[in-house]
């Protein structure tokens, strides 16, 4: 394993991996200093907001802990029943808020006010327990649906079929036609075709979740098909068999090139962050007598060479955000120089991006000022 450089005194960006892992940049940290480059000129309000609504026990706490907390699975089975609503504020490449809702809440009560829990553009994300009874979940989500539809039609509905991992391969299956015919046909008897629902199989205890949670998340950022261009241009450049853009503490990937996602690949990519975060932990420490040899990279970067050959490279982009490429070719570790080169031209294009988004909403929101 070519890991030298993590053996090398500690740069800012190995840093800056540190603090990630630490999560001191995440849940209610508002006081953290943000990346020049990141945006931040909403208004705290305005924020996409990813609502988790579903039956009891169905997963939603299990869920929000696992991907946002990176609280081992197991552990979940300790997680006590939510009695009111859970608001988690995340601070990454994008700000948004989890809001994790109790399993008895009955929001669509006159009582609660439905511009105060739908009000900002974001996601509905309803989860079922897949190893439940469903048919109590499917009816409540329809009468939800119907009537957050009539009121904001722009909300991303996203049902994740949760708990597959107590089924076989073939009943995960059919649950999931089942799901998907009882939502279609109850919505068009309503009279509402072509519902903007998505389907998602999911556990905590395998990477589903986080793969879910990327598609959710994605739909919401403003320049993904720009991301998306940039890497597709990398990607075939370097001749990339897949690569993706992930969230260094979520691990959620906020884009990727657009070829077929390969669960294997993005469990290897994602397990090579773990890997990296580690080495970089163990060390990274500021050592007295430990001088620099000379000037250091910003960013943390790596690359691991695997028995077939195939090369796995990881980039720290910025605070956030790292690149993690698979190369299937084995002269990839002769132009590693010239692989390394391209994402350098890539982090800077990135960076122009957010930026650009950055002076974008600056615009709009003098603009706003004015009228
Ligand atoms: N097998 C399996 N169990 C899960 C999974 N996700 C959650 N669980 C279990 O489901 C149980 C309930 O999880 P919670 O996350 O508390 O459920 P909840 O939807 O937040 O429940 P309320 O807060 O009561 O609405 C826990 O024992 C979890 O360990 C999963 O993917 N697979
Ligand atoms: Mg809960």
């Amino acid at each position: 394993m070519d890991a030298c450089r993590f053996l090398l005194p500690k740069s800012e960006a190995q840093l800056s991996l540190e603090q990630n892992l630490q999560g001191t940049h995440h849940v209610g940290s508002s006081a953290q200093a943000r990346s020049s480059l990141v945006p931040n000129t909403q208004p705290r309000d305005a924020k996409p907001r990813l609502l988790l609504m579903g039956l009891r026990r169905s997963g939603k706490s299990s869920i929000a802990s696992v991907v946002f907390h990176k609280m081992p699975p197991n552990e979940t089975l300790f997680l006590e029943s939510t009695t009111r609503i859970q608001k988690d504020s995340i601070h990454s490449f994008m700000d948004f808020q989890v809001w994790d809702f109790p399993g008895q809440l009955e929001y669509l009560e006159p009582s609660f006010d439905l511009e105060d829990i739908f009000g900002s553009l974001g996601a509905l994300v309803w989860v079922i327990d897949a190893q439940d009874d469903y048919l109590d979940s499917v009816a409540r989500l329809n009468r939800t649906i119907l009537t957050v539809q009539q009121y904001y039609p722009g909300i991303n509905i996203e049902v994740f079929i949760h708990k597959v991992d107590g089924l076989s391969e073939e009943y995960r299956q059919d649950t999931f036609q089942d799901i998907v015919q009882r939502i279609s046909d109850e919505l068009s008897d309503a009279g509402y075709e072509n519902a903007p629902v998505h389907y998602y199989l999911t556990s905590i205890y395998d990477y589903s979740v986080f793969e879910a949670f990327s598609k959710v998340i994605q739909k919401l950022i403003p320049n993904l098909s720009t991301l998306e261009n940039l890497i597709n241009t990398l990607s075939n450049n370097c001749g990339f068999e897949k690569t993706y853009l992930f969230d260094v503490l979520s691990k959620i990937y906020i884009a990727s090139d657009t070829r077929p996602v390969d669960m294997a690949c993005y469990e290897m990519c994602s397990d090579y962050i773990d890997v990296i975060v580690d080495i970089s932990e163990l060390y990274s420490w500021d050592h007295p007598l430990r001088k620099s040899k000379g000037e250091q990279v910003q960013e943390a970067e790596s690359h691991v060479i695997l028995h077939d050959e195939t090369m796995i490279h990881l980039m720290e982009m910025n605070k956030y955000l790292c690149l993690v490429s698979v190369i299937r070719n084995p002269e990839a570790k002769e132009k590693k120089g010239l692989i390394d080169m391209n994402c350098r031209t890539f982090q800077d294009a990135l960076n122009e991006v957010f930026s650009r988004s950055w002076e974008q909403e600056q615009i709009e929101q003098a603009a706003q000022g004015e009228t």
